[in-house]
C-alpha cells in the first residue's frame, strides 16, 4: 500500500528506529528556529555542549516576543542572542523584522525539509509543505549540534477536504471547525495531513494558518502537499527554485480519517478562555467588544492584513473599540503598503504596530478590566493576554474586522448586505526585504559572546535519588495551560534567561506562595488532571519548577511537548493507572517512590507511590533514550556524558 506524505517524509529523514506507529524514532533535522524568549536558555544550552558552530543547513533566532524595552533586560537578551548568532553560525532576524513562523516560511521554508522550533507553533511552515514540529529549547539545541529529533513514530490522521469556501468564511474557520469537533486533545499523538481537493482552494498562507494553530488540537504536526499554489508562493517570493511538488502516494492510507466539506463551514469563534470552546459566530453576535487584534503568531500574512483593510476601507471603526494590527514581518507590511492597505486601516483609525508577536503572549495590548477582546491568535487561556479574568474570543480576520466596526461581535456575513466580500489574491511578485537578517561569518570562533546581567547560567541538575520522597506542593484540575504553570507577560518574560528569577513566577496565578510551599516540602510534586502542560513550548515550565525542587509530576494524561521538557530537565511525568486516584493526591500529601532509580533502570514501568499507607499505581513508560535523560537528571547531563571522550564523533 502507498505512503502517505507524513510517511514518505519521515521515511526520507529517520536516522533511527523503525517506521512502526508508537515507536520512538530519530528524525533527521534540516532547519532550526528559536525565538527570543526561547532562543536565550537554548542557546545557553547549545553552548554548554562546546560545539563550534551548528551542525544544520539552516538554523535562525527570531527575535518577536520581548519586543517591549522598559528596562535593559530584552536589550540584554537581544545583545546576547545577535553575538551567539555571529559566534555559533545562526542567522538573526532583527526585533521588527517579524514572527518566526511568517518570516521563515517567507524567506526560507522548503518543501518536504524537516523544522524543528523551540516554539509550539512551527507547524505553520506547512503553509511550504515543511514537517515542521515544535519542541523545548534543549531538543532544538541537540538538533543545531546535528543529533537527530526522537519522536515517537506518529499515528497520521488524514482529512480530506472537499468543495471551497463561502464568502466571508477564511481558513482560520477551518481549523476551529476542527477544533470544535475534536477539541483541545483530539489530536494528541497523531500528524494531521490534509488531502483532498479541497485542498487547492486554499493558498499557502491559508494553510499556514490551519497549521499554526493545528497545534491547539495537541497534533504533533499539520501536513499539507505541495502543489502549484506552493509554488506559486515561493516564486512569488523569489524562491521558486526550492519548490518540489510532494503528495502521499496513489491510494495512501492513513490511521484514522476526517472529512471537512469546506463549503459548509460558517463563521466559528473560539470563546473564553479555551481554544476547544467553539461555537458558530452567530451564537455568541451582539456582544459588546473592547478590543480587537487582528495579526502576531497566525493570521499576520498579506491576504490577512489585505481582506481587513478592504473591510474597513472608507469607514471608520467604531469609536469603542481599541483595534490593533500586528504585521506578521515587514515584508508583510511592506506589501500591504504598496497595494495600498496600510492608508485604508489607517484612515479607519486602526493602529498599525511593528510586526511581532505583542499581545498573543501579553507583550503588551492587555485588555481592560472586563473588557472583551477578539483576536486572530491561536490561544486564548486564562490569564494570557496579561489581565487577570480575561475575556478573549479567537476568530478569523473577516469577523475581526466586521466587530471593529459594529462594536459587538458579528458574524461576517451580516457584512454581505452592504458590500461584496473582498476575495484578496496574493502578488505574483512580492516586495522582498531580507535587510533585517544578520548572516553570520564564515567563521565566528573569535566573536565575543556579550552577557548582561539579565543573562544568568544554566542551573545545574543533579542525577536521580535512589529514592524520592516528595510533598505535593500543588494539585491542580484538567487541560492546565503552560501559561499557568509559569505566565507570558511583560512582568514574567524579560526572565527567560534567569531561571533563579522567573522561578518566582511560577503557578503564580493559582497561588501565590508556590515557591514558598516548595521550599518547606523539600521535595516537591505537583499533581495535574488530564492533558497537563497543554500550550506552549517553554520548557521554562519543566525547568523552573524543577529548580524550585518540583522533581515529580503526577497526570492523568501529558500534554507531548510538556512532557518531553520534563524529561529533558528530570522531572519525573508520572501517569496516574487509575484516574481516579487523582481524588487521593491533595495539597500537602507525602508520597514515597520506593526505589525509584533501581525500578527505572531495570525498565520497570508501572512504578509504585507510597500514599499514606496505600499504594498508588503510576505508569512511566520511556524510551531507552528517556530512561537515560531522567537517570542522568537530564538530557544535558545524559549528553555530556555521552559526549565526554568522543566529541568529534557527534
Ligand atoms: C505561545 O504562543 O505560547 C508562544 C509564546 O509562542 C510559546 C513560546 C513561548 O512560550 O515562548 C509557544 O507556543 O511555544
Amino acid at each position: 500500500m502507498g505512503r502517505n506524505l507524513t510517511q514518505r517524509i519521515l521515511a526520507d529523514h529517520l536516522v533511527e528506529g523503525e517506521l512502526v506507529p508508537g515507536q520512538e524514532i530519530g528524525i533527521r533535522i534540516d532547519h532550526t528556529l528559536l525565538q527570543d524568549a526561547t532562543g536565550t536558555l537554548a542557546l545557553l544550552e547549545f553552548e554548554a555542549l562546546g560545539l563550534p558552530r551548528v551542525r544544520t543547513e539552516r538554523s535562525v533566532q527570531y527575535v518577536d516576543h520581548n519586543l517591549l524595552q522598559t528596562d535593559h533586560k530584552n536589550a540584554d537578551d537581544h545583545r546576547f542572542l545577535q553575538t551567539a548568532c555571529a559566534r555559533y553560525g545562526l542567522v538573526f532576524s532583527r526585533p521588527g523584522n517579524g514572527v518566526s513562523h511568517q518570516v521563515h516560511m517567507e524567506r526560507f521554508g522548503v518543501p518536504g525539509a524537516t523544522l524543528l522550533g523551540a516554539d509550539s507553533h512551527t507547524p505553520g511552515a506547512a503553509g511550504v509543505s515543511m514537517f515542521a514540529v515544535g519542541a523545548g529549547g534543549l531538543d532544538v539545541a541537540l538538533a543545531m549540534a546535528g543529533r537527530p529529533y526522537f519522536l515517537p513514530f506518529p499515528r497520521v490522521l488524514g482529512v480530506r477536504l472537499t468543495g471551497r469556501l463561502p464568502d466571508w468564511v477564511s481558513a482560520k474557520d477551518v481549523i476551529l471547525e476542527l477544533l470544535r469537533r475534536r477539541g483541545v486533545k483530539g489530536c494528541l499523538g497523531l500528524v494531521v495531513e490534509y488531502h483532498g481537493p479541497g485542498v487547492e482552494s486554499l493558498s499557502a498562507t491559508d494553510r499556514e494558518t490551519i497549521g499554526n494553530m493545528g497545534t491547539e488540537t495537541g497534533a504533533t504536526t499539520t501536513v499539507f502537499p505541495s502543489d502549484d499554489h506552493t509554488r506559486a508562493y515561493l516564486e512569488a517570493q523569489g524562491r521558486g527554485g526550492a519548490w518540489r511538488p510532494l503528495a502521499a502516494d496513489q491510494g495512501a492510507a492513513y490511521d484514522e480519517e476526517d472529512a471537512i466539506d469546506l463549503a459548509r463551514i460558517e463563521p466559528l469563534i473560539a470563546c473564553p478562555s479555551s481554544p476547544g470552546n467553539v461555537v458558530p459566530v452567530r451564537e455568541v453576535a451582539g456582544i459588546h467588544v473592547d478590543q480587537v487584534l487582528v495579526g502576531s503568531s497566525v493570521n499576520s500574512s498579506f491576504r490577512d492584513l489585505m481582506v481587513v483593510a478592504a473591510i474597513v476601507a472608507g469607514r471608520t471603526t467604531n469609536p469603542r473599540v481599541s483595534v490593533h494590527i500586528n504585521p506578521g514581518s515587514r515584508q508583510v507590511m511592506e506589501n500591504v503598503m504598496v497595494h495600498g492597505g496600510a492608508l485604508n486601516l489607517l484612515r479607519a483609525g486602526v493602529i498599525l504596530n511593528e510586526a511581532g508577536c505583542l499581545g498573543c503572549i501579553g507583550m503588551g495590548q492587555a485588555p481592560g478590566t472586563g473588557q472583551v477582546s477578539l483576536r486572530t491568535m491561536p490561544r486564548n487561556f486564562p490569564g494570557r493576554s496579561g489581565t487577570v479574568g480575561d475575556q478573549v474570543f479567537l476568530c478569523s480576520p473577516e469577523t475581526a474586522a466586521a466587530a471593529a466596526l459594529t462594536g459587538v461581535i458579528t458574524d461576517p456575513r451580516d457584512l454581505g448586505r452592504e458590500m461584496e466580500y473582498p476575495r484578496i489574491r496574493d502578488p505574483e511578485h512580492y516586495l522582498l526585504d531580507e535587510g533585517s537578517l544578520v548572516v553570520p561569518p564564515e567563521d565566528g570562533s573569535a566573536v565575543e559572546i556579550v552577557r548582561g546581567p539579565n543573562i544568568q547560567p544554566f542551573p545545574a541538575l543533579d542525577a536521580l535519588p535512589a529514592e524520592l520522597e516528595a510533598t505535593v506542593a500543588l494539585r491542580v484540575g484538567d487541560n492546565i495551560s503552560t501559561d499557568t504553570i509559569l505566565p507570558g507577560g511583560n512582568r514574567v518574560l524579560p526572565l527567560r534567561s534567569n531561571i533563579p528569577a522567573i522561578s518566582q513566577f511560577v503557578f503564580s496565578q493559582l497561588v501565590p506562595d508556590f515557591p514558598e510551599r516548595c521550599q518547606s516540602a523539600g521535595t516537591a510534586a505537583v499533581v495535574g488532571g488530564e492533558n497537563y502542560g497543554q500550550g506552549s513550548s517553554r520548557e521554562h515550565a519543566a525547568l523552573a519548577p524543577r529548580f524550585l525542587a518540583v522533581r515529580v509530576k503526577i497526570a492523568k494524561s501529558f500534554a507531548r511537548i510538556h512532557r518531553a521538557n520534563l524529561l529533558n530537565f528530570g522531572v519525573v511525568p508520572l501517569t496516574l493507572a487509575d484516574p481516579t486516584d487523582y481524588e487521593r493526591l491533595a495539597d500537602g500529601t507525602r508520597l514515597v517512590l520506593p526505589e525509584l532509580r533501581r525500578r527505572i533502570e531495570a525498565g520497570e514501568e508501572v512504578i509504585p507511590l507510597e500514599v499514606a499507607g496505600a499504594t498508588v499505581r503510576t505508569l512511566l513508560p520511556l524510551s531507552p533514550r528517556e530512561r537515560r535523560s531522567l537517570l542522568a537528571g537530564g538530557a544535558l547531563n545524559a549528553v555530556r556524558e555521552e559526549l565526554t571522550g568522543r566529541l568529534e564523533g557527534l
